[in-house]
């Protein structure tokens, strides 16, 4: 079973990006925790399976999350569901769930799926414009929301979510004082080892995504700077 319980640092890869076979090489012997497998567009089942077919080559854990019912593949160590709590359109928090699970369910093996209470903050989002994420207006509500998803649905997961843009930190230590025992993830707009250590200094785990496809070797660099913040 796999134990996210000390991962400091992942790497977030787009199915639908391309990577050649020596980018992908450096980004799973970087000596990063994990490869989560995600998007919100373009996902297609095809693209996700040709994806972790090549990941499967390196020791690093494989993690789907799970975006699309259409790109549900077997074979990955372990699969992330995000629950969006601030959507403004409820059909973003349960329905996809029961839908998937209706498909799916005979196939699950619980001990791999892990439930991520989504707080989206950057409203300029793909992720926010699809789930119409209700604005949080403060520290007080980002904080109100990491209880919801720690206390109230006692998630293994609360994740920040800025994708596209670096997040205010204040807004992450919000989350953090919520989030009780939860994981307390943070993703957005890392670009730099300096950024990458302000994260993690708040944040459990830092998810790194964008920036793989712009600059690899500042992508890089953020593992490292995780690394030295621990040494
Ligand atoms: C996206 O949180 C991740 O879901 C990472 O964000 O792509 O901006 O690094 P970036």
């Amino acid at each position: 079973m796999i134990e996210i319980g000390g991962w400091r640092h992942v790497f977030k890869l787009d199915p639908d990006k391309h990577l050649t076979d020596d980018e992908l090489e450096a980004i799973c012997e970087s000596g990063t925790d994990a490869v989560i497998v995600g998007g919100t567009q373009g996902i297609t089942y095809d693209n996700t399976l040709e994806l972790m077919a090549r990941l499967r080559r390196y020791a690093v854990p494989a993690v789907l999350e799970v975006s699309n019912l259409q790109a549900v593949v077997p074979g990955f160590d372990a699969y992330f569901l995000p629950l969006v709590l601030n959507a403004g359109d409820p059909d973003w928090i349960f329905a996809p769930h029961v839908a998937g699970l209706s498909a799916y369910g005979a196939y699950i093996r619980w001990e791999e799926i892990f439930a991520e209470g989504y707080i989206i903050l950057n409203e300029d989002s793909a992720a926010a414009k699809v789930t119409k994420a209700r604005p949080v207006a403060s520290r007080e509500e980002a904080k109100a929301y990491a209880n919801v998803a720690a206390h109230v649905c006692r998630l293994p997961i609360v994740y920040v979510e800025y994708s596209g843009r670096y997040g205010d930190p204040d807004m992450v230590r919000a989350c953090r004082a919520g989030a009780g025992e939860a994981r307390l993830f943070y993703g957005g707009g890392i670009r730099s080892a300096e950024q990458a250590q302000e994260m993690a200094s708040i944040a459990d785990t830092i998810v790194v995504g964008n920036v793989i496809y712009e600059d690899l070797s500042a992508a890089l660099a953020t593992v490292e700077a995780v690394r030295r913040l621990q040494g």
